[in-house]
């Protein structure tokens, strides 16, 4: 993780910081939650909600702790840029800053502006009884803030997980959830509902539905919602010819989270010409799954518009530049005798590390690294090994020609251990990574 504060500008709003991941979780520094993703500008933009840990007198514990949100960009899948804290439940004047409740958000743009739309708790004297979910509407002149929240949230709106859905004739919708999922069509100034709130009611009756996300593919709309179906949350969409039904269930996106964690929150953007899913998980936190992390995977539609179900993967959707510390512990394959663990259990937010044993079924899979024209000549790992192991890096497959073998010595603490890198490798490729001699445990592994 490449973490470069980049500027503080007033009362420490917008601390601007760059994070090189590739990889998912794609934020590991913080927790993130509920990523609403939109392409504003050619650019990337993630809106999660921020989970934190509940302290004495802030926020409950055992349950969401959420008390303002970040926004992130990238212009490549790879390198984020964390904006900053773009609003926050002490700035919104009706929210109960008690409440700790600022859920999962969404953001558009319509005519130059940015609306960014999130739910949280009324103080306790608000019109519509004490402490109710209700949405706010925040808004700004670009796509990372400043954003200034309204006096007011919308009336007539009452639950959470607000998205909202700009149809090709212009009109807007808002779409919520409370038990059922709702919609609403949005007057033209993004602000309030005109006529009458609708339950989308052709829909799963058993088992939780929430955090609607309306996506428009080829004359289909898909209407796509988690849904406890089971266990946990799967995500799950129906499709209509019309924006508020009648809808038709038709399938499920992602099967339940296997980590266990039983939300799960997504949104569907495509991206130079690529659809992609974001979603969440609970990587860093696998004992309490109210401590998330949003992930990234590619998402495909089928020739009849239906949608290939998309199977979560840790190596998630970027390139990786080979000069970046290649966190091989977010493989994209692996023989089964290759382990991945918390370098530290009391640190998670220091990551992971593989442990690469001797054996045929001890090999880990890394793809797409991106070499370059000019190619590499040295590369670095930092490793440890109990007895005198040798990463060997390798193409093609796990018994495919070796690039460079590090030799990393035993017994040592971790260390940054270097080789040569043979034939100048460029390009992008797929690396395998093998031990010899005795097992390897990697942190990164990184090229120059
Ligand atoms: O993040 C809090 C809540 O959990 C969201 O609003 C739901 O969609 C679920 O992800």
């Amino acid at each position: 993780m490449k973490l470069i504060v980049r500027s503080l500008t007033i009362a420490g709003l917008m601390l601007q910081a760059v994070l090189a991941s590739a990889q998912n979780p794609l934020i590991t520094n913080q927790f993130t939650a509920d990523p609403s993703a939109r392409v504003f500008n050619g650019k990337v933009y993630v809106y999660p909600s921020h989970d934190i840990k509940a302290t004495p007198g802030h926020g409950r514990a055992g349950w969401f702790v959420m008390e303002d949100y970040h926004v992130f960009s990238s212009d490549n899948l790879t390198d984020w840029t964390d904006h900053g804290m773009i609003v926050s439940q002490t700035l919104v004047p009706w929210a109960d800053p008690a409440s700790y409740s600022m859920w999962a958000p969404d953001c558009i743009a319509r005519n130059g502006k940015y609306y960014f739309y999130f739910p949280t708790t009324t103080k306790p004297d608000a019109p519509g009884g004490r402490g109710h979910f209700a949405v706010g509407v925040a808004t700004s002149n670009t796509p990372v803030g400043p954003f200034k929240p309204e006096a007011e949230p919308i009336k007539g709106v009452v639950g959470i997980d607000p998205n909202v859905f700009i149809n090709d004739d212009g009109q807007a919708y808002l779409y919520w959830s409370q038990g059922n999922i709702y919609a609403a069509k949005l007057k033209p100034n993004m602000l309030e509902i005109e006529g009458e709130v609708k339950t989308l009611g052709d829909l799963p009756v058993k088992g939780l539905k929430e955090g609607p996300y309306m996506y428009k593919h080829n004359g289909t709309y898909y209407l796509t919602y988690p849904h406890v179906e089971n266990k946990t949350e799967r995500l799950e969409y129906a499709t209509s010819k019309s924006p508020l039904g009648p809808f038709k269930v038709t399938g499920v996106i992602m099967d339940e989270n296997p980590t266990g964690c039983w939300t799960n929150h997504h949104s569907i953007i495509e991206f130079k010409g690529q659809h992609y899913l974001f979603y969440h998980s609970n990587d860093l936190s696998p004992s309490f799954d109210k401590n998330r992390s949003i992930h990234a995977d590619s998402l495909f539609f089928n020739t009849d518009g239906t949608i290939k179900k998309v199977v979560p993967t840790l190596r998630g959707v970027g390139i990786t530049k080979a000069g970046s510390k290649i966190q091989i512990d977010r493989f994209s394959d692996k023989g089964e005798d290759a382990t991945v663990a918390f370098i530290d259990t009391a640190k998670k937010f220091d990551g992971w590390k593989s442990t690469v044993p001797v054996s045929a079924k001890g090999w880990i899979r890394y793809n797409r690294v991106d070499f370059g024209k000019s190619g590499t000549q040295r590369v670095t790992a930092k490793a440890w090994s109990a007895g005198a192991g040798e990463l060997e890096i390798r193409t093609g497959s796990p018994t495919g020609p070796v690039i460079a073998t590090i030799k990393v010595p035993a017994g040592k603490e971790w260390s940054d251990y270097s080789a040569p890198v043979k034939n100048k490798t460029s390009g992008i490729n797929d690396l395998y990574f093998t031990a010899k001699g005795s097992t390897v445990e990697v942190d990164w592994v990184s090229f120059k």
